[in-house]
């Protein structure tokens, strides 16, 4: 009785361990795992409704503030940094996020992603998008 009383206390003891280590394994996996976010239907439709002029066009889509996947591309962190709400739509309009020399709006009018450097509008159009 006494050893069937030791064996089950061991067996407990050797569960709690390998109970406590996967704990500690998720804890690192978790920890080390970069941070994505992932488009909610709301931010498309606030991004839509704030530029109705995008609504046909390749901006509406998730490119607008995804790089791939659920990575953000610079308009998206800038985006997330100040809330995801219309005012952040706004108070993001005048920076040029993927510093491609164009701020976000001005590309957003022209249907060109404000996130992405290699999408810019021809430096000679800039002058006439802007007024
Ligand atoms: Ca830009
Ligand atoms: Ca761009």
């Amino acid at each position: 009785m006494r050893l069937i009383t030791r064996v089950r206390s061991l067996a407990f003891v050797v569960w709690l361990i390998c109970a406590g280590a996967l704990l500690a394994l998720a804890a690192v996996v978790g920890l080390s795992t970069p941070v994505s976010v992932t488009a909610a239907p709301g931010d498309l439709n606030l991004f839509v409704s704030q530029y109705p002029q995008v609504e046909n066009t390749e901006l509406n889509d998730c490119v607008v503030c995804h790089s791939s996947g659920t990575d953000l591309n610079p308009y998206g962190e800038d985006y997330l940094a100040q809330g995801r709400t219309m005012d952040a739509l706004m108070l993001i309009e005048n920076i040029d996020s993927d510093d491609d020399g164009v701020a976000n709006k001005v590309e957003i009018d022209v249907a060109l992603e404000p996130g992405d450097e290699d999408q810019t509008p021809s430096q000679a159009f800039i002058p006439l998008i802007a007024r």
